[in-house]
């Protein structure tokens, strides 16, 4: 394979056979890589499963907003902390329905909708008929309701859920300076349930916890050593949130953060790589190095869950000014 000489990582596997057995010392030395070489090496990837001027669009949409019993440091939404956030309930089945076909219109076509529960409780049967009406519009269906049972995930399956989004944020050593209320273990957990009841899975994590660059290689590490990888590979950058004991958070150099897409693109080939939380803070320089990196899925709409994203002209224009084009639109 034409990989530039001064590459010191293993070369990526072929197409054909995907790796689960990376060790870290393979991680590290690919985050250890020039970054020109790194980027090489991940288009190279990229262009061997995926159409590299070809991007999915994701919409995201809070069903249920704030008062979450879990800690995460980095969360608007967390009851543990004073964050100047409108907490609202569980949201209407036709107000639900009337986002995905706004978000059908403008070219999605995975609609998420996110909960702020530890897991689902109260109006989980809400959530299934949501599921099934988002479905029944014609768009891919992705949930994220936090921790799940074998029975609720394979409930979410029968009433027309596509994806399953379940992040493991950062390394499992980091983890714990994170969150308090519940263990990387339980993590893995509910994205076993998911995968065995047939959900794809979506899963990933956050740049800018504070953790080393051996972190995000431990956490990319165990992403790419699950029996199977994640259908989605969400890459988020930390968005500082007044209020939140990350708030102050040291800010993560592009360069590393790109670094974290093109590695997670080698490790992960068939994996949609998805430029997730953070756009509002980047350049569109920044961008156009991620996609180059590998990234091939983002969230467009105004809002993320509770945080603001670009607009969706900035995005047509991005996307317009680099040639890409959303999966699913015409090739001319
Ligand atoms: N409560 C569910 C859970 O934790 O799985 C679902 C919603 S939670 C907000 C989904 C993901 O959003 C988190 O796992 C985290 O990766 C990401 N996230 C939350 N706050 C963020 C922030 N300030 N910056 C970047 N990503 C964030
Ligand atoms: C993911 O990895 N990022 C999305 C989605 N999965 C659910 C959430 C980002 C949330 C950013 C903070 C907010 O909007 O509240
Ligand atoms: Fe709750 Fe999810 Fe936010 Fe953690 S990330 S506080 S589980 S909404």
């Amino acid at each position: 394979m034409p990989f530039a000489a001064a590459s010191v990582a293993p070369s990526p596997a072929p197409a054909a056979g995907l790796r689960h057995d990376w060790t870290e010392a393979e991680v590290e030395a690919l985050f250890a890589l020039p970054f020109n070489d790194l980027l090489y090496q991940a288009q190279t990837v990229h262009r061997q499963t995926f159409d590299a001027n070809r991007v999915q669009i994701s919409r995201l949409i809070s069903i249920k907003t704030g008062r979450c019993p879990e800690d995460c440091k980095y969360c608007p939404q967390s009851g543990h902390y004073n964050t100047d956030l409108p907490k609202e309930d569980l949201m209407e089945i036709e107000t639900v329905l009337e986002s995905a076909k706004a978000a059908k219109d403008s070219g999605a076509s995975r609609f998420c909708m996110g909960a702020a529960w530890k897991g689902p409780g109260k109006g989980f049967d809400k959530v299934l008929r949501m599921v099934e009406g988002v479905k029944a519009l014609g768009l891919e269906t992705c949930a994220t309701l936090g921790k799940l049972t074998a029975e609720q995930a394979t409930q979410l399956k029968a009433a027309g859920l596509d994806y399953y989004n379940h992040n493991i944020d950062t390394s499992p050593e980091h983890y714990k300076e994170i969150i308090t209320t519940r263990t990387f273990e339980d993590r893995l957990e509910t994205i076993d349930h998911a995968r065995e009841a047939g959900l794809k899975v979506c899963s990933g994590g956050i740049v800018g916890l504070g953790e080393k660059t051996d972190d995000r290689a431990r956490m990319l590490q165990t992403l790419a050593n699950m029996d199977r990888h994640p259908d989605s590979v969400p890459i988020n950058l930390l968005i500082k949130v007044p209020g939140t004991p990350l708030e102050n958070a040291e800010a993560v150099d592009p360069f590393d953060f790109i670094r974290t897409i093109a590695v997670a693109r080698i490790l992960m080939p068939r994996s949609y790589v998805r430029l997730s939380a953070g756009r509002q803070s980047m350049s569109d320089e920044m961008q156009a190095l991620c996609f180059l990196a590998g990234a091939n899925s983002m969230f467009c709409g105004e809002r993320l869950l509770t945080c603001d994203n670009p607009s969706p002209d900035q995005d047509r224009s991005l996307l317009g000014r680099l040639g890409m084009k959303p999966e699913g639109a015409p090739q001319v």
